[in-house]
C-alpha cells in the first residue's frame, strides 16, 4: 500500500509553476486561489441544495431575459465578493450582471487582470440534482495600470486569454483550468477542503465516441448541421463509430466528458435563436481556450472561436468544440465539402 503518496494542492501547483517561471509576479496564482475559494463556498451550497431554501427561482430575470435561480445569485455574489476583496483583479464581467463591475480602489487599479464569469451554468439542472458548473476567463488588461479598468479590457478576443477554466459540481467537484502551458484538473478533496491535482496535463483525444447536441432542436438547425448529426448516427465500427449521443444540458459537464474521453459538443444556431444561445465571453471563449490548449478545435461554425472580435459583454454565438478529427469532419460538413 502506498501511504506516502504526495498530492499537490491547487496552491502548491500554482506556486510550483511560479518557480518554473521566475519572472512571474504571482498575481495569476493568487487570482486562481481566489477563484478556488469562491468555488469551494459555492460547492458547499450546491451540496446543501434541497436542505435549505436555496433552490428555485429568485423571482427575477437576468439581463438575457432568463429566470434567475437563487443559487445563480449566490454563486455570482461569491465570485464577485472574493475577487473584489482579493488583490489580483481589477474588475469582473458576469452573466448575471448587466455591465462590467470595475472595482476601482488602489489595490484593484494596480492589478493587471480582469475576469469574466458564468457563475452557475446549466441553471435548468439546479433543481434536479444534475451537474452544473462555473466558467471563468482571465484577460490581461489593455488599459493603463494604476487607473480603473475599462470595458476594453474585457472585450478582447478569446485568443488573448491568459487563463480559462471551469468548476464542475458533479459526482465530485473539480476545477479544470488552462494556461498556454497546459490544462490541469484538480478534484476537491472534501476531507482537507482543498483542490488537489488529479488530472495533470489533460489532452483531448483526437477522436471519440460522444456527440453532444440538443436533438430536440434538430429541425431548427441548418441543413449542413443536420447532415453532420445524421452522419454521427450512421457511424459504424468501420469508420470510428458507433457514436453515442450524450447531452446533459450543462455545457461544463458535456465539455468535460468530451475533453477527457473524446467527443464533440455543438450548440448551433436555431430558428428562434439565429445567433445561437451560448455566450461568447464567459461560456464559449473559455471552453474554446481549454479545448484548444488540450489539442482540440473550437469554432463558431465559420471561424476559429478564439479569433472572434467581441462587440458586447453578453453577445451570443453558435458553438462547436471538441476532438480534432471529429471537428475536422464537422467542418467539412459545414463547408459542404464532405
Ligand atoms: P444557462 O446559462 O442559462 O445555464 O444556459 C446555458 C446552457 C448550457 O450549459 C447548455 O449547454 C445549454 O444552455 C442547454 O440549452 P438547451 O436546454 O437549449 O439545450
Ligand atoms: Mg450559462
Amino acid at each position: 500500500m502506498i501511504i506516502n503518496r504526495r498530492v499537490q494542492t491547487l496552491d502548491e501547483f500554482t506556486i510550483q509553476q511560479l518557480r518554473d517561471f521566475p519572472k512571474a509576479t504571482g498575481e495569476l496564482s493568487s487570482l486562481l486561489r481566489d477563484i478556488g475559494l469562491a468555488a469551494k463556498r459555492v460547492n458547499v451550497e450546491v451540496n446543501k441544495a434541497g436542505l435549505v431554501d436555496i433552490l428555485g427561482d429568485a423571482g427575477s430575470m437576468n439581463v438575457q431575459g432568463e429566470e434567475v435561480k437563487k443559487l445563480d445569485i449566490f454563486a455570482n455574489n461569491q465570485f464577485v465578493g472574493v475577487l473584489r476583496h482579493g488583490i489580483s483583479c481589477a474588475g469582473i464581467g458576469s452573466e448575471e450582471l448587466d455591465d462590467v463591475v470595475i472595482f476601482d480602489d488602489e489595490v484593484s487599479n494596480a492589478s493587471k487582470y480582469v475576469c469574466l464569469f458564468d457563475p452557475l451554468d446549466g441553471s435548468s439542472n439546479i433543481d434536479v440534482n444534475v451537474s452544473i458548473g462555473t466558467i471563468f476567463s482571465v484577460y490581461r488588461r489593455v488599459s493603463e495600470l494604476g487607473k480603473p479598468a475599462t470595458e476594453a479590457d474585457f472585450l478582447q478576443p478569446g485568443v488573448k486569454q491568459v487563463a480559462a477554466g471551469y468548476i464542475i459540481y458533479g459526482s465530485s467537484t473539480m476545477m479544470v483550468y488552462a494556461t498556454r502551458r497546459g490544462v490541469n484538473g484538480f478534484t476537491l478533496d472534501q476531507s482537507i477542503g482543498e483542490f488537489t491535482l488529479s488530472h495533470p496535463d489533460i489532452k483531448c483525444p483526437d477522436s471519440g465516441k460522444f456527440y453532444s447536441v440538443n436533438h430536440g432542436n434538430f429541425f431548427q438547425y441548418e441543413e449542413n448541421v443536420r447532415k453532420y448529426i445524421n452522419e454521427c448516427q450512421k457511424k459504424t465500427k468501420e469508420n470510428g463509430g458507433p457514436y453515442t449521443q450524450r447531452y446533459i444540458g450543462s455545457m461544463v459537464a458535456d465539455i468535460h466528458r468530451n475533453l477527457i474521453k473524446g467527443g464533440i459538443f455543438m450548440y448551433p444556431a436555431v430558428l428562434d435563436k439565429p445567433k445561437g444561445k451560448l455566450r461568447v465571453m464567459y461560456e464559449c471563449n473559455p471552453c474554446a481556450f481549454i479545448i484548444e490548449v488540450a489539442g482540440g478545435i473550437a469554432t463558431n461554425g465559420k471561424q476559429r472561436m478564439l479569433e472572434v472580435q467581441p462587440t458586447g459583454l453578453h453577445q451570443r454565438t453558435p458553438f462547436f468544440a471538441g476532438s480534432k478529427l471529429m471537428m475536422e469532419e464537422l467542418e467539412s460538413f459545414l463547408k459542404g465539402t464532405e
